[in-house]
């Protein structure tokens, strides 16, 4: 199954080259990395470049000409995967909060069903130990608030790890996904949830990142809070 990984990257030039060597050395078929980088300052554009020329057909880069959020860069990045051939498409977070090695449990995973969540809230799965109360609290609590406004049923509806059949991201109408920062996450999985898709959970263990600037600013969260109430109303017809 060729298995297309899509990694949004700003600033992540610290993490791309620990990023491509831990997904290179994983033991999985027919597996290929499509970088969509916003212009990033730090140059990690350009590294994805150098990649490309060093793993030819391997990697490939979609350049975009500045900040423009994840939301978007995730729909461009499907597009071009599947236009591609991408027969399955994982996205993922350059900054190892999302596991790598448990990338082939995902993909052993998907058969049977319409897509495979990496996991935080079912059995075995976590958040950073070292996180303080408040922010495991913050993590819970927004994902509680998605799952319960939007009625959801999968236990981790608001992290990025997240591996899609292409058929599944076929029939789902992308051009109407309005979401920029993370709610997007949630978006894609209302959606999916709603055309009566069906997704399983494989845990993981959801660690801080360790090198490189997060991205998250209070924008992003008004952002979402908001969001998850307007979605309720966007896609009734569906
Ligand atoms: N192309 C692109 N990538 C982005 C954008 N914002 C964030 N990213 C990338 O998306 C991934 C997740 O971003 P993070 O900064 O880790 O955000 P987060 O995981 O919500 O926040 P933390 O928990 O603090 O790490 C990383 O690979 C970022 O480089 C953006 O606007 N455009
Ligand atoms: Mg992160």
């Amino acid at each position: 199954m060729k298995t297309t990984i899509i990694i949004p990257t700003f600033n992540e030039a610290e993490n791309l080259p620990k990023m491509v060597s831990a997904l290179f050395s994983l033991s999985v078929p027919d597996l290929s990395l499509l970088v969509v980088d916003d212009n990033s300052p730090d140059g990690t554009g350009q590294m994805a470049e150098d990649f490309k020329r060093a793993y030819p057909g391997k990697v490939d880069v979609l350049h975009r000409a500045g900040k423009m959020g994840l939301g978007t860069a995730y729909l461009e990045g499907f597009k071009k995967a599947m236009a591609d051939g991408a027969e399955a498409m994982l996205q993922m977070d350059c900054d190892f909060s999302h596991p790598p090695e448990k990338i082939p449990e995902m993909i052993q995973s998907l058969p049977g069903w319409d897509g495979v969540i990496g996991s935080r809230y079912i059995a075995g799965g976590s958040v950073d130990k070292d996180w303080p109360l408040w922010r495991k609290g913050l993590s819970a609590w927004g994902n509680f608030y998605a799952r319960t406004i939007l009625g959801l049923k999968n236990r981790d509806v608001t992290g990025g790890f997240r591996l899609w059949k292409r058929e599944t991201l076929l029939a789902m109408p992308l051009n109407r996904i309005r979401s920029s920062g993370y709610v997007f996450q949630v978006e894609l999985c209302y959606v999916a949830t709603r055309l009566g898709l069906r997704f399983t959970e494989v845990p993981i263990y959801f660690a801080d990142r360790r090198w490189g600037k997060s991205k998250m600013n209070r924008r992003i969260m008004m952002e979402a809070a908001l969001r998850v109430w307007q979605l309720l109303g966007a896609y009734r017809d569906l």
